[in-house]
């Protein structure tokens, strides 16, 4: 199909569908200036060198947990210096004008989704924002503040309840996801008229996992990625643009 058609059976799928689930990864967030995991594209100085995946685990955070933490406080101010794109508005558009359910099952780790007005975010590798003890799992409520120059190690805060390390309330590679969100998240699946499937590598299980469970369903699926995944094939339609203008392009299509 050409790339114009693609688009047309797209905006065809969405105007018959009245419930959406959009699954997105860190592509998603790109265009708001958050990098994603495997590309080091726009990977600040400091951070260049290190591969995320070897930050990303309990482990890393047990042996070095002044640089993991460093990087986490990076990253949290990355994000509170981020802001939502056309791509976040057009999903929380979709919800909002239309008599359309949408829920939006997402691996980011940041608050950009909940930020544009999507009211129902399934946030299945957790929260940069929500801090927990490593040791005791309490909630950490204090408020934290990325330095103004980055730095690469900073100790991480304590716990108020135990005095353990402070962790961001994230889904580390080897963890479990929170059990309840991810079987939400299946459910809506199933369930769903139509799956968007935003810039994500899939690679990463168990989310990379969803799609074929909406293929298993019989829902159709469209992949929105400027790149070919191992998912792709699973795929109805693949639209190969930005998320950003290809998700503008679609609400604008179906909303009146
Ligand atoms: C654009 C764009 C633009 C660019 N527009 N697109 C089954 C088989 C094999 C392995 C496993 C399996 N089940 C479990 C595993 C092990 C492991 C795993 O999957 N490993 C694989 C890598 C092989 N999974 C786990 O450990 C999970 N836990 C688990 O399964 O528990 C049960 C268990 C316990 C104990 C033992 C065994 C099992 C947990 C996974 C947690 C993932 N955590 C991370 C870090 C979160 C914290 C943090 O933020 O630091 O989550 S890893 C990282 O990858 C992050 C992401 O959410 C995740 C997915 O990445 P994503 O979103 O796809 O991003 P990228 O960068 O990979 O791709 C970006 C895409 O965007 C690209 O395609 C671009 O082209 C595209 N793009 N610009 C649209 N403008
Ligand atoms: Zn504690």
């Amino acid at each position: 199909m050409s790339d114009a058609s693609e688009v047309r059976v797209a905006v065809s799928l969405l105007e018959q569908a009245r419930r959406v689930v959009v699954l997105s990864g860190a592509g998603m967030s790109a265009e708001s200036g958050i990098a994603t995991f495997r590309s080091r594209d726009g990977v600040a100085g400091l951070w260049d060198q290190y591969d995320p995946m070897t930050l990303a685990t309990a482990q890393a955070f047990s042996d070095e947990p002044e640089l993991v933490w460093g990087w986490y406080l990076w990253r949290i101010g990355t994000m509170r210096a981020a802001a939502p794109h056309d791509g976040h508005h057009a999903i929380a558009a979709l919800e909002s004008r239309g008599n359309r359910d949408v829920t939006v099952v997402t691996q980011n780790v940041d608050d950009l989704h909940d930020r544009a007005g999507s009211t129902r975010v399934l946030h299945v590798h957790g929260q940069l924002n929500a801090l927990r003890c490593f040791d005791c799992g309490a909630t950490h409520e204090d408020a934290v503040e990325p330095p103004a120059d980055p730095v690469r190690r900073v100790p991480p805060p304590r716990c108020r309840r135990c005095g353990g390390l402070v962790r961001p309330g994230i889904v580390w590679f080897g963890e479990t996801l929170p059990a309840e969100v991810f079987s939400a998240g299946q459910e809506a699946v199933e369930n769903a008229d139509l799956v968007l499937l935003v810039g994500t590598s899939g690679v990463v299980y168990p989310a990379a996992g969803l799609p074929a469970v909406a293929r298993a369903a019989g829902v159709p699926v469209v992949e929105i990625n400027p790149e070919e995944t191992p998912l792709s094939d699973m795929c109805d339609v693949l639209l190969r643009r930005p998320a950003s203008e290809a998700l503008r392009e679609l609400a604008t299509a179906v909303i009146a």
